[in-house]
C-alpha cells in the first residue's frame, strides 16, 4: 500500500515529538506534558505503523519492546578498549594521584571533572549516523557481549541522537544501573511471585541486562548515566571532558548528576565529602566518586598503564557489603515483646564501622535466606540503616549446620511465644511480667486512658525499674511514700501526691483494667466491648476461642492474643496480686444481649467527638447493646452529633430523629457505666 505523504509527515512529526518528550522526561527530568498526553502520541504512532508497516524503522520510539530471545550473545570487539580505573581509598591516595599528575605534566594546578561513580554495569553504545546500532558489555575491556536488543529496551537510552550535528560514528560509554526505588519494587514482586529476591541493585541490573530474553529486560527498571566516549568519527569534540558530557546531553544522552569541575586534590576531597553526605538521598547506589583530568589534551599526554588511564582515579567510599561468618544467632525481645533474631558476627569493617551484629528481621526472612550458625554471609550496612544479612554464600557452608528455629518460649521470661496468623513477627505473650517489656508495660498501665495514675510519668517509671523497685505493675501498689520520696526529682509532697494517685487508681472499670493489661490488639474500644460482653474478668479469662470470637469485632487474631495472654501463669499471678492489693471495679453480671440497656436501639454517629474516636464511641454503644448504623433513616433512634457534623445531622433534623451532643452522649454512657 502506498503511503500518502501527509501520513509520512505525521509519522515523522510524532517521532520527533515523542523523542523530544522522552528527552525532557528521562534526560532532563523535566516532563513538559502529562503522561496521558504522551501515551496518546505513542498510541497514534503505533496505530499508523500498524496500518503502514513499511514505515517502521529500528529507531522508531515504538521499537523498544523486547525482541525475541536469543540462544547466546554474540561478541563485540571494542576498537578502543574499555579501561577500568585505579582506586584510591584514602585522602593520601588522592593526594598521591594528584602529585603524580602534576609531576608528569610539569604543572602546579590541575582542573578535574568530578562525577559520582555508579555501582552498575559498564556498557558501550554505538551510534551510526545518529542511530543506535549496537550495545555491548565491557567484558574483559577488549571484547564484550552484544546486548543490543537489551539496551534498546532501556528508556533512558535514545534510539536516535537528538539534533542534526552529530558524529558519523559515536561510541558512548556509561553505566547501566537499577534505581533503588525500582529495585525495591522489583524485589517485592519477586517475593510475591515466590521468586528469589535480588541481593542488591547491582546484581539486579546485571541479571536484567544479561538476559537472553529481552522481553524480561524490558520489564526491569533499568537506567543509564553516560560518562565518556570511545570511537568518535566525523566530529570535533570540545576540548574538555566536562564539555564533552554536556555535548552528550545535547544529543539526548543521560549524563551523571552532580557533575563538577574542581581544582587540585583539595577540590577533589571537598567534592568527595559533599557526595558522601548526599549519598543516602540518591535514588541509586554509588560506590565512590571519579576524578578525571578535565582537559582532553592533558589526558592524551598522560596516557594509560595496562588497563587504567593515568588521568583518572576512582575514590571509593567504604564498602557497604562485606563477607563475614555467623558465630551465633540470638533472639532479642523488644520493648513491645517482638522477637527479633540477630546474627552475632565475626567483626567486619563495613559501611565505615566495625559490625558485630546484624538483624535477621524475622522467622520468615531467616527461612527464606536459610541463615545458619557457621555460614559465611554477605553483610550490608548502608547509611545509618542497621546492618543486615543480605545472603548466605552457600558454597562456603561447612558440614553439620542446622536450620534455625524460633524459640517456643521467650528468652527473657519463658512465656509462650505467639505468632498470630498472617503476621511476620513472633511475640512474647508475658506482657505483664517479661523484663524486656517491663518499662513499656508499666507506662501503658499507668497511662491516662488505662489506670490513670496521675504523676507517674515515663521518667519516673524508668527510675523505678532501673532501681529494681518495680518489676511488674502490681509492685506499684506496694510502693510506700518514703521510697517514692527517695527518687530523683521527687519531694515529700510529690511523693504523697503520687501515692494518693496510685491509691485512687485502684478504683477503676473492667474496661480500663483490660485495656491497661496491654494485651496485643486489645485497644480501648475492644476492651470496652469485651467488658460489656463478658461482664466479669473471670468470664473473660475462662472464655474459649469460640466464645471470644462471638464478641463483635473480635476475630481469630485478637482471640489468639487474648487466649495466649491469659494462658501465661505469670500474667495470671500479676492479675491476682493486683486484685489482692485492692484494684477493683463494679462487677456487672453479664447480661443477655436483649437485656442490655440500649438493646434494640439504633444509633448513628456524625461529626468529631473530642473525648474519643468514632470507633471507641461505637464500641461503647455496642457494649450497651445498641446497633450502630452508618446512615440515618426513620428507624434511627438517636444521632450523636460531634463537632462539624455532616449531612446525617441534616437528615436527622428532617426526619425528626433525636439528636444529642457530646456532653449528653457522655452522660448517657456514664449512666450505664461506660464512661
Ligand atoms: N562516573 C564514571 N564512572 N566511570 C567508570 N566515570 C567513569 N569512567 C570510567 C569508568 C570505568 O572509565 C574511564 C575513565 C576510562
Amino acid at each position: 500500500m502506498k503511503v500518502p505523504p501527509e501520513i509520512q509527515r505525521r509519522v515523522a512529526e510524532l517521532r520527533e515529538e515523542i523523542n523530544t518528550h522522552n528527552y525532557y522526561y528521562y534526560v532532563l527530568a523535566e516532563p513538559r506534558i502529562p503522561d496521558a498526553e504522551f501515551d496518546r502520541l505513542m498510541r497514534e504512532l503505533q496505530a499508523l505503523e500498524r496500518q503502514y508497516p513499511q514505515l517502521v524503522t529500528p529507531d522508531s520510539p515504538t521499537q523498544r519492546v523486547g525482541a525475541a530471545p536469543v540462544e547466546a550473545f554474540g561478541t563485540v570487539r571494542h576498537e578502543i578498549p574499555m579501561l577500568s580505573l585505579e582506586n584510591a581509598f584514602s585522602e593520601a591516595d588522592v593526594r598521591d594521584f594528584h602529585r603524580r599528575v602534576c609531576e608528569r605534566l610539569s604543572v602546579n594546578h590541575v582542573d578535574y571533572a568530578a562525577e559520582p561513580k555508579l555501582d552498575g554495569l559498564a556498557v558501550s553504545l554505538r551510534y551510526e549516523d545518529g542511530v543506535l546500532v549496537q550495545g555491548a558489555t565491557r567484558g574483559d575491556g577488549y571484547t564484550g557481549e552484544d546486548i543490543t536488543r537489551n539496551v534498546r529496551t532501556i528508556h533512558t537510552i535514545p534510539l536516535r541522537l537528538r539534533g542534526r550535528a552529530y558524529p558519523r560514528v559515536l561510541e558512548v560509554r556509561g553505566e547501566v544501573y537499577m534505581p533503588l526505588s525500582g529495585f525495591r519494587a522489583l524485589n517485592r514482586t519477586q517475593v510475591e511471585q515466590g521468586e528469589k529476591p535480588f541481593v542488591n541493585p547491582r546484581n539486579a541490573a546485571a541479571g536484567s541486562l544479561r538476559q537472553l530474553d529481552p522481553r524480561i529486560t524490558a520489564q526491569r527498571p533499568l537506567s543509564i548515566f553516560c560518562y565518556g566516549v570511545g570511537v568518535v568519527e566525523g566530529f570535533r569534540l570540545p576540548g574538555r571532558h566536562y564539555e564533552v558530557l554536556l555535548q552528550l546531553r545535547e544529543w539526548g544522552l543521560r549524563i551523571p548528576e552532580h557533575l563538577e569541575v574542581v581544582r587540585d586534590a583539595e577540590g577533589c576531597l571537598a567534592y568527595y565529602r559533599a557526595m558522601a553526605s548526599r549519598r543516602d538521598a540518591l535514588d541509586y547506589e554509588i560506590d565512590g566518586v571519579v576524578y578525571k583530568v578535565d582537559r582532553l589534551a592533558l589526558q592524551a599526554r598522560l596516557g594509560h598503564v595496562a588497563r587504567a588511564p593515568r588521568w583518572a582515579v576512582a575514590h571509593k567510599f567504604p564498602a557497604q557489603e562485606e563477607l563475614t561468618r555467623v558465630l551465633d544467632i540470638d533472639v532479642q525481645v523488644g520493648r513491645t515483646g517482638a522477637l527479633t533474631p540477630v546474627a552475632r558476627l565475626e567483626p567486619v569493617f563495613v559501611g565505615g564501622v566495625t559490625v558485630t551484629n546484624a538483624t535477621l528481621h524475622n522467622e520468615d526472612e531467616i527461612r527464606r535466606k536459610d541463615v545458619r550458625v557457621g555460614d559465611t554471609v554477605i553483610v550490608r550496612r548502608a547509611g545509618d540503616v542497621i546492618p543486615e544479612v543480605v545472603a548466605v554464600v552457600k558454597e562456603r557452608r561447612p558440614p553439620g549446620t542446622r536450620p534455625f528455629h524460633m524459640p517456643k518460649r521467650c528468652p527473657a521470661c519463658g512465656s509462650e511465644v505467639v505468632r498470630a496468623e498472617g503476621e511476620a513477627i513472633a511475640r512474647c505473650s508475658g506482657g505483664l511480667f517479661c523484663p524486656a517489656q517491663r518499662k513499656e508495660a508499666i507506662k501503658h498501665f499507668a497511662s491516662r486512658r488505662a489506670m490513670d495514675i496521675e504523676g507517674l510519668g515515663d521518667k519516673l517509671v524508668d527510675q523505678l525499674v532501673e532501681k529494681g523497685l518495680v518489676k511488674d505493675v502490681a509492685d506499684l501498689y506496694e510502693l510506700d511514700e518514703a521510697t517514692l520520696a527517695g527518687l530523683e526529682r521527687m519531694g515529700e509532697k510529690s511523693a504523697a501526691n503520687l501515692k494518693a494517685a496510685i491509691e485512687k487508681s485502684k478504683h477503676t472499670t473492667l474496661a480500663r483494667f483490660l485495656y491497661a493489661l496491654g494485651i496485643r490488639e486489645v485497644g480501648e474500644a475492644t476492651a470496652q466491648t469485651l467488658a460489656g460482653h463478658f461482664g466479669t474478668l473471670e468470664k473473660l479469662m475462662s472464655a474459649d476461642e469460640a466464645a471470644l470470637q462471638a464478641v463483635p469485632d473480635v476475630g481469630p487474631v485478637v482471640a489468639a492474643h487474648i487466649l495466649a495472654f491469659f494462658r501465661q501463669r505469670h500474667n495470671r499471678d500479676v492479675i491476682r496480686r493486683l486484685r489482692r492489693l485492692g484494684v477493683h471495679w463494679e462487677e456487672a453480671a453479664s447480661l443477655p444481649r436483649e437485656d442490655l440497656p440500649l438493646a434494640g436501639k439504633t444509633f448513628v454517629l456524625t461529626g468529631t467527638l473530642s473525648s474519643m474516636t468514632r470507633d471507641e464511641a461505637k464500641a461503647r454503644l455496642q457494649a450497651l447493646g445498641a446497633r450502630v448504623s452508618g446512615s440515618v433513616s426513620r428507624r434511627t433512634d438517636c444521632v450523636v452529633a460531634g463537632a462539624d457534623p455532616g449531612s446525617k445531622y441534616d437528615k436527622a433534623r428532617e426526619l425528626g430523629v433525636e439528636i444529642i451532643d457530646e456532653s449528653r452522649f457522655l452522660a448517657l454512657l456514664a449512666r450505664h457505666g461506660q464512661a
